[in-house]
């Protein structure tokens, strides 16, 4: 069994995932887009985000006009797809005694886009675990604090990683500061996509 680096009290799987999962993993993802194909959140401003998102699972999450929250439906109106087994299968070797996720967000980044530091707070129990699983581009981590500000540390995330972000970590700011573009090969358009393994209800 892997033992975890642990950054911050975030666990960092380095290499979980192996080429010939993450490939696996790819095709189970595209097959989950055909269903409910990713879309541009738009912040409740008004502002596009440069992450492109769908969701798997019982709930997924949105951002429009009316806010952030996890609806049951993909915008077109279709139920999200299954969380793929191998994702649930994870959950469960990390975390053999946590409720099962509700919701896999995916999270798709174009060499350009980003994520500014936020914290998870749409989830109605912020003391449930969150699973990430990095495959394609690298991408460069921000780790800050349970309040804003004050010092942070950054990691290179690479494809195949797996973060696991429980206790007092699930409270941290976090963000995606920058993606390396063409620093994997394993998605034939480049680019990066992230999941994450929630607890919604
Ligand atoms: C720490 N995603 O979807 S994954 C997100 O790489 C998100 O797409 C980033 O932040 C990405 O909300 C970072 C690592 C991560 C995910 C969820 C967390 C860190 C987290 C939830 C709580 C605390
Ligand atoms: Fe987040």
């Amino acid at each position: 069994c892997a033992m975890p680096l642990n950054v911050r009290g975030f666990e960092i799987y380095s290499g979980y995932f192996d080429v010939s999962e993450q490939t696996f993993l790819v095709e189970e993802i595209r097959s989950c887009l055909r269903a409910a194909p990713l879309f541009q959140p738009v912040t409740p401003r008004g502002n596009p985000m440069s992450v492109r998102m769908s969701s798997a699972g019982q709930f997924g999450w949105v951002s429009d006009r009316q806010g952030y929250r996890y609806e049951p439906k993909h915008p077109s109106g279709v139920a999200w797809p299954a969380i793929p087994e191998r994702l649930l299968e994870t959950w469960r070797d990390l975390l053999p005694t946590a409720r099962p996720p509700e919701c896999c967000l995916i999270n798709w980044y174009a060499s350009d886009a980003k994520m500014g530091m936020h914290q998870d707070k749409d989830e109605a129990d912020m003391d449930q675990p969150v699973v990430s699983v990095s495959l394609g581009d690298e991408a460069l981590f921000r780790m800050g604090n349970q309040t804003k500000g004050g010092k942070t540390e950054s990691i290179w995330l690479r494809s195949g990683d797996v973060v696991v972000m429980n206790g007092p970590a699930r409270r941290a700011f976090h963000g995606i500061d920058r993606v390396r573009a063409n620093s994997s090969t394993l998605l034939p358009n480049g680019g990066r996509i992230n999941l994450t393994l929630r607890v919604v209800t």
